[in-house]
């Protein structure tokens, strides 16, 4: 029979006491249920005598926010925890370190950051993290480069390939990515507003949707290097000093593209907000001028450590060909754009959304940065050749500000 249950504030307090030995004796625990993502359960337990703190986050056998009619294998909750523990060693800690993971509750204790702020949040209020594009080039090659048959024994990567697929999660993607918000889907969330000018721009261009097309059997076809899956700036926590990766329950073998556009995509969605939503001059050029270099530097940070890493770490003799890792480079980031792209029109107009645009209170301030958002998604997947370097992405911006 299973051992299965649901947590819920009442519950996570014996089930920490009974399986995890990290508080002290005389502990005085509180809990609450923090989880603000679209699949789990998330909750921060406190020691508040001895200000400790741990968190603890449980899969639901189907999908948060759309309830039991949307089942989701559970077994998602263990592919995380081996992720971490794996990235955890690749990164050096840019991971939290895991404490627990048990496999009849599918419940993943790991330390608490609890001076961190979610990325995203963060953002929105207006703080600035220098050391970010630092700390998450650092992520991305590290993670990317080294889990790939460039520097991977052949046989041994094919075997993590087959322990890492990941079909259901994969096809949330597949669908919610690439495949629902270019075309009429019952799921697709369309504000009444935007419908007129998405029919015309998405659901019409027939050339977008062939770009589309060939970025989407990308993901499911190029088994590349172990994708952290689903890095977006909700999945990142930061503060003035550090960075910290979570939330990798969509990881799987997939091109690396994904994960850099995931993340590119983020910090333009966080610039066309940061230009619609802040009131304050001062502050408003402040936080752009931030999210405009962080893009770039993430870009070219990316690609100068790419290059230097690989020659310290490659082992595939071909790859050792003059100008291979040039090109190798290059496709990644000709489908970094394109996946951004595909990532920021899934955020205005598929069905799970961003705060950055969806709460920007004004009506037509927010309606014309969805716009401005989608057009500037389909310069990035059409035109995606055109981006490979910081420069590019940071006259993109200024084409469209
Ligand atoms: C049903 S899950 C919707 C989205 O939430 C996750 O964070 C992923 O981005 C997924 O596409
Ligand atoms: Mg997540």
């Amino acid at each position: 029979m299973s051992k299965y249950y649901e947590l819920d504030e009442k519950t996570v307090i014996d089930y920490i006491t009974n399986k995890v030995d990290f508080f002290a004796k005389d502990a005085v625990l509180e809990t609450e249920e923090i989880g603000d993502g679209n699949l789990n359960l998330v909750f921060r337990i406190k020691d508040i005598k001895n200000n400790t703190s741990v968190i603890a986050k449980q899969a639901l056998p189907y999908v948060r926010v759309a309830g039991e009619a949307w089942p989701l294998d559970i077994k998602r909750g263990e592919i995380e925890s081996k992720i971490l523990e794996i990235e955890y060693k690749l990164t050096g800690g840019l991971v939290p370190k895991i404490i627990k993971y048990d496999l009849d509750m599918y419940v993943m204790v790991m330390e608490d950051l609890s001076d961190y702020i979610i990325m995203r949040y963060g953002l929105l209020e207006h703080n600035i993290y220098p050391k970010f594009a630092d700390q998450i080039t650092d992520f991305l090659v590290k993670t990317l480069l080294l889990t790939s048959d460039v520097v991977m024994n052949h046989l041994e990567k094919k075997e993590y390939v087959k322990d890492f697929i990941n079909p259901e999660l994969c096809e949330i993607t597949e669908d919610l990515v690439y495949t629902e918000p270019f075309g009429i889907y019952d799921r697709n969330n369309v504000e009444e507003d935007l419908k007129e000018f998405t029919e015309k721009n998405i659901y019409a261009d027939t050339k977008l949707k062939l770009e589309v097309a060939k970025l989407k059997f990308d993901f499911m076809n190029n088994a590349q290097s172990l994708l952290h899956g689903d890095l977006h700036t909700g999945s990142i926590f930061v503060n003035q000093e550090s960075t910290m990766v979570i939330d990798p329950e969509f990881a799987f073998f997939g091109p690396m593209a994904y994960d850099v556009g995931a993340l590119v995509a983020n910090l333009l969605m966080a610039y066309i907000s940061a230009d619609a939503w802040i009131e304050d001059k001062e502050v408003k050029e402040k936080q752009k001028e931030y999210l405009l270099k962080t893009t770039g530097e993430v870009i070219d940070l990316f690609n100068e450590k790419f290059l230097k890493t690989w020659d310290e770490v490659v082992t595939d003799d071909m790859a050792k060909v003059e100008g291979f890792k040039e090109h190798y480079l290059e496709d990644v980031l000709i489908n970094t754009a394109g996946v951004s792209g595909c990532e920021m029109i899934r955020r205005t107009v598929g069905f799970a959304h961003v705060k950055d645009l969806d709460a920007i209170p004004n009506n037509d301030k927010r309606i014309d940065a969805k716009k401005t958002n989608i057009l500037m998604a389909k310069d990035l997947i059409k035109n995606r050749a055109a981006f490979t370097s910081g420069e590019e992405y940071i006259n993109l911006i200024k084409k469209y500000f």
